[in-house]
């Protein structure tokens, strides 16, 4: 955001990669929001959309190879927001150059790339990799989590949680209403109940008339945690009426549920109510804050805090199973490495 930070130290400059709906959203925050970090560049394959983006700050240098951004001295930390099947290689291109990444979510298209990154970060000896997963980062799901961590509603047995998208471009097919809406749930119920997902079933409701032509939407999943628990979630991305993200966690002494939406509450005009966002860069916009700071404050420390590519690794092993499992209609078995 400045150039002055707060303990004197130059600021962390950033370079953003892929600066389609999410990146420039990203690129935005970093330059106006985040504390001791500077947007110095973003790469897009689209020369125009990155020229137009980085025309809105001053001194963005521009990259059509995303790869010569993360090589450039004048880079020390890179958001990867770019689409999931080109993750690997930028990941990688991190590592080897020994700078701090937070990757958007899935980290990559399937377990055995996933696995590679773990590998070789661990070969790299340091730890340089988020993954972005904001959830964990939103102010009601972190209260959700700490209040379950501290035992006050004994043990969580079960986790109920609703993913509803307004809309989402043609191009959305059925299989990533799992690799890319429902990983989110999946890494929430393994952080929530603090244990692996053993088993999924991704069930095919009747379609919404909503969907594309063969797209299963909405889709029902269900999880068995390693310790006997259970997860359903519903995914419904073209629900039409904006974007609702709940979660209802039930434990042996009580519930609790984020996502209720209860922001400003309007009676007028015969009708009461109050607003559904139109899409999660609303919804989730103190997460993605919080998830970058916090991704900065640690870079600059010289730690990774967040969400590991064990996490990117463990969830995108749980949706290739669930992708499987939505073909069949069978639970799959899941196994890590
Ligand atoms: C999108 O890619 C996201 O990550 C959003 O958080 C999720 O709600 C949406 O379903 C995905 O398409």
């Amino acid at each position: 955001m400045t150039e002055s930070t707060q303990d004197g130290r130059r600021p962390l400059r950033v370079g953003v990669i892929g600066v389609g709906m999410m990146g420039a959203d990203h690129a935005e925050r970093v330059a106006n929001r985040i504390a001791n970090a500077e947007l110095v560049a973003v790469a897009d394959p689209d020369l125009e959309r990155a020229t137009a983006l980085a025309a809105g700050f001053d001194g963005v240098r521009i990259f059509a190879d995303p790869l010569e951004l993360v090589a450039d001295p004048g880079v020390d930390a890179v958001v990867i927001a770019s689409p999931g099947f080109v993750h690997e290689e930028q990941v990688l291109a991190c590592l080897e150059h020994g700078k701090f990444a937070l990757c958007e979510k899935p980290l990559t298209m399937d377990a055995e790339s996933s696995l590679r990154l773990v590998e070789a970060e661990r070969r790299g000896g340091r730890q340089l990799v988020q993954v972005g997963f904001m959830r964990r980062f939103d102010p009601e799901y972190a209260a959700l989590k700490a209040m379950l961590d501290s035992g006050d509603l004994g043990r969580l047995l079960l986790v109920h949680n609703v993913h509803r998208n307004k809309t989402v471009p043609d191009s959305f097919r059925s299989e990533m209403i799992v690799r890319d809406s429902l990983v989110h749930e999946v890494d929430v119920c393994r952080w929530l109940f603090g244990e692996e997902i053993v088993e999924i079933t991704v069930h095919s409701p009747a379609p919404t008339s909503n969907a594309a032509e063969g797209v299963i939407d909405p889709q029902v999943a269900v999880f068995r945690m390693a310790g006997g628990g259970m997860a359903t979630t519903e995914v419904f991305v073209t629900c039409t009426i904006g974007y609702e993200v709940r979660c209802e966690a039930s434990a042996e002494l009580g519930n609790a549920t984020v996502g209720l939406g209860s922001g400003v509450f309007v009676r007028s005009a015969n009708r009461w109510g109050g607003e559904v966002p139109d899409d999660f860069r609303v919804r989730f916009a103190a997460a993605y804050d919080v998830e970058v700071q916090s991704w900065v404050d640690a870079s600059r420390r010289g730690e990774v805090v967040g969400p590991t590519t064990w996490d990117g690794y463990a969830a995108t092993v749980v949706c290739e199973a669930g992708m499987e499992s939505l073909k069949s209609g069978a639970p799959m078995k899941v196994g890590l490495s």
